[in-house]
């Protein structure tokens, strides 16, 4: 039987990130995914100005209530970023209607990045995104995201495998099965991911060559791509592989093309790819 997820993040029009990337990779992926936005902008908030925000927290229950008299099983409920810290309260509402023993909860904590909150985040969003990991059964925060889940401050660009770990191991205290901490980097010229299930003594770590660039856009994109092999029955390692393969690749494809990066990573032209690998058994 065909899976089914529910995202639950924002539409930005304009800049690939969030709902206009979850749908279109899950699709890719094979799930029939239903979508939920939590706020409609104009542009993701990273480097735009003048964008439009409008908040869509009062939408959530109503949706959620009217969804679950449907009586759909999700297999997966895909959460990220949030209008604002009390929409965790909504969020949480969701996820009491719409899943179930079996539902795969994964909580993208989209807040903040390179040491800081985005823009319009309120000082609230941590202690209310660590609310929803708990509830979460794989988790995938950035170091800045990780850090402030913890209460720490950002441990810098030099962060050890002694810091990385110990978030690893505090962050699956909450309650996740399984945490990926990206953007990790032990020495120049690389960048990766900590992965991280309940049980095991460390993390493992998996690296890729850094392109010293800032690329919006590129947590979600990390995230679908993981979800969707996870819910192609790839185990939390495997799918993680294939993630950074193919963020790289549509990273790649970006820079080839000359786009300037505020409009996101070029993932559409790695879809069909994906897709391939996906399906190799
Ligand atoms: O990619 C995370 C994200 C999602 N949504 C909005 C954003 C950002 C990052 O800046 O601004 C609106």
């Amino acid at each position: 039987m065909q899976k089914r997820a529910i995202a639950v993040h924002d539409i930005s029009c304009v800049g690939r990130c969030s709902l206009t990337v979850a749908l279109p990779v899950l699709s890719a992926a094979g799930l029939n995914t239903a979508v939920v936005p939590t706020a409609l902008l104009s542009t993701h908030t990273g480097e735009f100005t003048g964008y439009t925000h409008m908040d869509l927290s009062d939408q959530l229950h109503p949706i959620a209530q009217h969804l679950s008299t449907l009586g759909l099983h999700y297999d997966t409920f895909y959460s990220g970023y949030l209008a604002n810290g009390a929409q965790a309260d909504e969020v949480l509402r969701m996820m009491d209607l719409l899943c179930d023993a079996q539902t795969h909860i994964f909580v993208d904590p989209a807040f903040g990045d390179h040491g800081r909150m985005y823009s319009l985040m309120d000082e609230s969003m941590p202690r209310q995104m660590r609310r929803l990991v708990s509830r979460a059964r794989t988790i995938v925060p950035n170091k800045t995201e990780a850090a402030f889940l913890l209460g720490e401050p950002y441990p810098g660009e030099e962060a050890d495998e002694a810091c990385i770990s110990d978030y690893c191991c505090r962050l699956a205290q909450l309650g996740p099965q399984n945490v990926v901490i990206t953007d990790v980097s032990f020495r120049p010229g690389q960048t990766g991911v900590a992965v991280y299930s309940q049980g095991m003594a460390q993390p493992v770590y998996l690296f890729r060559e850094r392109i010293d660039r800032v690329f919006h856009g590129t947590g979600d994109v990390f995230a679908s791509f993981l979800l969707g092999a996870l819910m192609n029955n790839q185990p939390l390692e495997t799918a993680v592989n294939t993630a950074l393969d193919f963020t790289h690749a549509g990273i790649r494809e970006t820079l080839a093309s000359g786009e300037p990066l505020r409009y996101g990573v070029q993932f559409e032209k790695v879809l069909p790819a994906y897709w391939e690998r996906l399906m190799q058994k």
